[in-house]
């Protein structure tokens, strides 16, 4: 666009001087006799503008022939290169990041099977409803493969069960990622559900420490009292030896809430246990992360 039809332009999009009918022309057929010669030539601009794209299309036409055998060969690389990703690395096997830990108390009875590098297949019974709705949510956004079977004395109440459920959960993350190596380490997820979202950042550090900001304005969703959400965390960063924060930035739903927590720890959890084969050995400049 030329700077004349560019002022022009500028000086047509600022309307606020003019009422809207003054704008509209009155009859709506193209009759170009009524524009200006200013805005004629610049029709007469952009028309061209258009041939110029045309003629572009005219000449990728002529080198069809050759553009096609590229594209060809560039999708014979991707599979090339898809087939060397699907090789195992040998610091990937999916059978070496797992833990089984069982756990019995007076008060609850605990088995669970997990593996970091699965699919989220799950099977998951704790006898309180909604929780297993919560782990399903991490076994699958995480990226976990993940049995858990707990008896606890729900005659009481679900603390013991939730809260003792954090603690092997944490102990499993931890056995099966043993050394850490190769591991990214830290994590992070900012998780939108509808109008809640949710702040999560993990660093697999050895630390533990819980940062956790969450308000419920229900005592409890379905079996499972809201504020054992933060005794669920707590038993987990305190059990893996990770730094946890957990933030709820806005929200107004319950069960929007506690959902977004649990997925938005999946989703950090995902990103910090995986494996970046650019990292040798751990990601420390200590040279070891403290188990
Ligand atoms: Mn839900």
């Amino acid at each position: 666009m030329s700077s004349k039809n560019r002022r022009k332009w500028k000086s047509n999009s600022i309307p606020q001087t003019k009422q809207p009918e003054e704008i509209l022309p009155q009859e709506t057929n193209n009759n170009f006799t009524q524009i200006a010669d200013e805005e004629e030539s610049y029709r007469v601009d952009w028309l061209g503008t258009f041939e110029a794209a045309s003629d572009l299309g005219l000449a990728q036409n002529k080198d069809s022939i050759s553009e096609s055998e590229q594209k060809k060969e560039l999708s014979k690389k991707r599979e090339q290169q898809s087939e060397i990703l699907k090789e195992p690395d040998e610091r990937v096997d999916r059978s070496l990041r797992t833990a089984k830990v069982e756990r019995v108390t007076k008060e609850t009875r605990i088995c669970l099977e997990l593996n970091l590098d699965g699919t989220g297949e799950a099977v998951i019974d704790t006898g309180i409803g909604f929780f297993d709705h919560m782990l399903y949510a991490v076994a699958k956004h995480g990226f976990l493969d993940l049995k858990l079977k707990v008896q606890g004395d729900l005659i009481v109440d679900g603390h013991h069960t939730i809260e003792d459920t954090g603690i092997v959960l944490g102990q499993a993350l931890k056995e099966a990622l043993g050394e850490k190596k190769g591991i990214k380490r830290y994590g992070s997820c900012l998780l939108p559900m509808d109008e809640t979202l949710v702040l999560c950042a993990v660093d697999f550090c050895g630390r533990p420490y819980l940062n956790y900001t969450a308000e419920f304005t229900a005592e409890r969703l379905g079996y499972m009292e809201t504020e054992m959400v933060r005794e669920f965390f707590y038993a987990i960063s305190y059990n893996a030896g990770m730094n946890l924060h957990l933030k709820v930035l806005d929200g107004k739903n319950n069960h929007h809430i506690a959902e977004a927590l649990f997925k938005s720890f999946a989703k950090a959890l995902d990103e910090a246990k995986t494996i970046d084969p650019r990292i040798e050995g751990v990601l420390s400049t200590k040279g070891v992360i403290s188990l």
